[in-house]
């Protein structure tokens, strides 16, 4: 539908300095130029998407879905892959809102109920592009400075992103087809600046960005990582940590010389470390991936989870319900369904690299399984219970 106003000629103030005809020269906010940034980030967009999906589900996996405990890296790479291209996304957003920002200013700002429906989604995929990218770096660093819990809003601002970009791509599918090979007509201005050289500038930002963080998953490069938030071998042990003991509240409780485990099932038991220590011990290297992006390997060396669901009776097929000492956390309770439960590297770990764990690890024991991410890789266990 046509809107059928006159409209008034731009005021004056888009008429003038920067934003007067002819200011923008030169091939960098030529279309193809959109296209070519806009592929890039289009498919950053698409790898993130799909890895928050994943890691998602096996944050909140629901009890209908099995998941694969194999391979043991799999969560390493998908949320390395995650957070690093999130990262690369960066740079990537900026340049391309500038490629593009001249056409805010175009006049007339709408020219149909479609062109100005149009416009307002590209208004949300901005936002929702900018809260995306600025949440996730907010929360690598762990500083969380607003009201809302970071992981719905971040998950659910995700679709509205993927739902804003589909609908742009959908709209802008003539424009892309046009431009999505390179054409032999000579830029704008052939002497303003050229899209190669603002390519190579997008291209070092993204080594640049990339190379300054990627060390904390990709551990060889720590020392390169001088922005990563951690260094895989920095804490107690030679393994970051990210809430200390002290900081979870739990110093007294892992001290107390009475702890025991707790293990409620159709016979339940209790045991002391020492009980524990006199099981049959197995030592598994398996990665801690937390979400926030950084990974580190390490020998661990426990009880087997399914050892202990076995001496409580747990029928086949049982999971598994796990108790911190920590309250009022959201790692308070862990659930570990069967197929992480059964896995012959899923231990509740005594050991960390042939030493009693650190209290910061999660003294007296704690959980570690293969492809889970960090969260659900309960520190200073208390108590577990066989659910049928
Ligand atoms: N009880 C408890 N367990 C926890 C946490 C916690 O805060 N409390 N943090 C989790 C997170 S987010 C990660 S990434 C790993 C970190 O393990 P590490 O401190 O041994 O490196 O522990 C997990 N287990
Ligand atoms: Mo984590």
């Amino acid at each position: 539908m046509k809107l059928d106003i006159r409209l008034p000629d731009p005021p004056a103030v888009l008429r003038r300095g920067p934003f007067r005809a002819g200011t923008f020269r030169g091939a960098l906010h030529e279309p193809r130029t959109a296209v070519v940034v806009g592929r890039l980030l289009g498919a950053a967009f698409l790898v993130c998407f799909l890895t928050g999906l994943l890691s998602h589900v096996m944050q909140h996996q629901p009890q209908w879905l099995a998941l694969p405990s194999r391979p043991v890296w799999g969560y390493r790479v998908t949320q390395g892959l995650h957070v690093a291209v999130g990262i690369a996304a960066v740079p990537l957003l900026l340049v391309k809102m500038w490629v593009v920002y001249p056409r805010l200013f175009a006049w007339p700002p709408a020219k149909s109920v479609g062109h100005a429906l149009e416009r307002l989604s590209i208004g949300v995929l901005v936002a929702a592009g900018i809260f995306e990218l600025s949440t996730g770096l907010f929360n690598i660093v762990q500083w969380y400075p607003w009201p809302f819990w970071f992981v719905p809003a971040h998950y659910w601002l995700g679709w509205v992103a993927a739902g804003a970009v589909t609908l742009h791509v959908a709209v802008k599918l003539p424009l892309i087809v046009g431009h999505w090979r390179r054409s032999r007509a000579a830029a704008a201005d052939p002497d303003g600046p050229s899209r190669r050289g603002l390519l190579t500038v997008v291209g070092a930002g993204v080594g640049v960005v990339t190379l300054a963080t990627v060390g904390q998953t990709v551990t060889p490069l720590g020392r390169v990582s001088v922005l990563a938030p951690r260094r895989a071998d920095i804490g107690p042990q030679g393994l970051p940590v990210n809430r200390t003991a002290f900081g979870a509240g739990v110093l007294d409780a892992v001290r107390d010389p009475g702890w025991r485990l707790e293990v409620m099932g159709p016979r339940p038991f209790t045991a002391t470390r020492e009980e524990l220590l006199a099981m049959a011990q197995h030592t598994v290297t398996l990665p801690i991936t937390c979400v926030e992006g950084w990974s580190a390997s390490a020998d661990w060396s426990g009880v087997r989870i399914r050892d202990l669901m076995a001496r409580a009776g747990a029928p086949a097929g049982a999971h598994l319900r796990v108790f911190s000492h920590e309250r009022f956390s959201p790692y308070s309770v862990m659930d570990m369904p069967d197929e992480y439960a059964r896995d012959s590297l899923t231990l509740l770990a005594l050991m960390l690299r042939g030493e009693p764990l650190a209290e910061d690890h999660g003294y007296p024991a704690r959980i570690i399984a293969p492809n889970r991410p960090g969260v659900l890789q309960t520190k200073w266990v208390t108590r577990m219970e066989v659910l049928t």
